[in-house]
């Protein structure tokens, strides 16, 4: 007979096609059986009145890494991996920055130095490419697709990293001969360029500016000119961080059209606006809200809301890019003060992620428990190939879990969270829904807010090719 080391007993089991009270048997750190009445494990939780999901996989986060205009970020691998799972994830997919004139190789070696030993959770990295040479595309990204590095992601913004339309097209060309997945920031250079240059001009520097100088039409033509890239060559692609209706519109209509045009939305694009920017009297505190694609505003809430519903996104992300508010390497440090263009560019929220989609979500009826675990982990698991490690709960699977208590509410607060940051976003805004337990390969990593896992835990993970990509390019 089958013996478990735990078994999660009388939850309501989760996944993104299923609803059903059952029991769930780990052993080994899997899954072993989803069944009624499973004789007793090793160690027995008891789960009745909760919620039982796979442990969330957030496909977008950036952990100690030196970009957006900023100085060194609030969250390393320890810190930021910690607070991933206080928010109920067991992975998270962070990237590998090659900055201009270094080898993708040795981007890669050195974020590992930094996770290798720290993670808390598992990872793996998608590559960023800045410096797409004939070496990088033609040696150095074959041998990392195959070392399990198999998404990559590109800029059309930023002095750093931006790539202009004949590099795009190498790209994603090079990406495509291998069936690599390849992530477009889809803002628009010159046209930010431009806007700010103007907008300094006019004495208009607060961090409100930050979001007049890349309005939606900056994100929609990116978004356009990304998608007939993708149509041109033929290769798949995902838009990350979609933030309204305009790019909502590209996207379903190159979709509608055939083409292989994937898409992901952040939690900041249901809840956050331009006018969070503003900040009390125009001060510093909207360089809080500092992030791009900005948020936008209450129809744009809606745009993104009427795309989860109808297939548009298929990953739903938080891109936390954690900085400080306070000090030397603050939000608000002294060249920071002197235009919205220095103001270091992300925010904090990979623990929030979860609880704000399923409040906003679940909860006020706009999705089913089901579409969020779809959003949340099943298809981040799908897109970037980690898919039937992670995932789901079913035989095989890790036993990747999280216990999510329905009812539970919670006003968000910076005293609650585990990030390196001095400060939430969401000081204040209320969630009901909340992770009571998680698990990382059937260990308790966290329980009742408290986080048990120690650094090093967390595995690296070599990933697959993604199932979307693979699946595009073979029909
Ligand atoms: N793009 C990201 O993906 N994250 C933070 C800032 C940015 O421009
Ligand atoms: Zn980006
Ligand atoms: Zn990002």
């Amino acid at each position: 007979m089958q013996t478990f080391d735990m078994v999660i007993r009388g939850g309501t089991v989760v996944t993104a096609a299923d609803t059903v009270v059952a029991d769930v048997g780990i052993a080994d750190g899997k899954v072993v059986a989803v069944a009624l009445d499973l004789p007793a494990g090793r160690e027995e939780i008891n789960a009745k009145g909760l919620l039982v999901m796979p442990g969330g996989i957030d496909s977008h986060v950036h952990l100690a890494q030196p970009a957006f205009g900023g100085p060194a970020m609030a969250d390393g691998f320890e810190t930021g991996t910690r607070s991933a799972i206080a928010g109920g994830n067991t992975t998270v997919i962070p990237f590998a920055l090659q900055s201009r004139g270094t080898s993708l190789r040795q981007a890669v070696t050195d974020y590992h130095k930094e996770a290798d030993g720290n993670a808390l959770c598992d990872y793996g990295f998608h590559l960023i490419l800045t410096d797409p040479t004939p070496a990088a595309l033609g040696q150095e990204l074959p041998a990392l697709v195959a070392d399990g590095y198999t998404s990559l992601k590109v800029f059309m913004t930023y002095d750093d990293m931006v790539l202009n339309d004949r590099e795009l097209l190498e790209v994603f060309d090079a990406a495509g001969a291998l069936g690599a997945l390849v992530m477009v920031h889809c803002e628009g250079y010159d046209a930010i360029r431009f806007m700010t240059e103007k907008l300094e001009k006019a004495g208009k520097i607060a961090p409100y500016y930050h979001a007049v100088s890349r309005p939606q039409s900056v994100e929609r033509e990116a978004a356009h000119r990304a998608i007939s890239h993708s149509e041109l060559t033929g290769v798949p692609i995902m838009i990350v961080h979609v933030s309204g209706g305009e790019a909502v519109e590209q996207i379903r209509w190159a979709r509608n059209k055939g083409l292989s045009i994937f898409a992901e939305t952040c939690t900041q694009y249901i809840s956050l606006t331009a006018d969070d920017l503003k900040g009390l009297n125009m001060d510093e505190s909207g360089s809080k809200y500092v992030c791009s694609p900005p948020p936008r505003d209450h129809a744009s809430w809606e745009a993104i809301w009427s795309g989860i519903k109808t297939g548009v996104f298929q990953t739903f992300s938080s891109d936390h890019c954690p900085f400080f508010f306070e000090g030397p390497l603050g939000k608000k440090h002294a060249k920071a003060r002197t235009s919205f263009r220095w103001v270091p560019n992300g925010i904090p929220g990979v623990e929030v992620r979860m609880p704000i989609l399923y409040s906003e979500g679940v909860v006020k009826g706009r999705i089913s428990v089901n579409e969020f675990v779809a959003l949340t982990s099943t298809n981040h698991a799908k897109m970037y190939g980690l898919y039937p490690k992670k995932g789901s709960i079913a035989p095989g699977f890790d036993a990747d879990i999280v216990l999510w208590d329905p009812e539970k509410k919670v006003t968000i607060s910076q005293t609650l969270m585990h990030h390196g940051a001095d400060y939430t976003p969401w000081e204040g805004f209320d969630v009901t829904g909340w992770p009571v337990m998680t698990l990382l390969r059937g260990k308790i990593a966290a329980r009742d807010g408290e986080v048990i896992a120690q650094p090093g835990q967390g595995q690296f993970l070599p990933r697959a090719m993604s199932y979307f990509a693979k699946a595009q390019i073979a029909s």
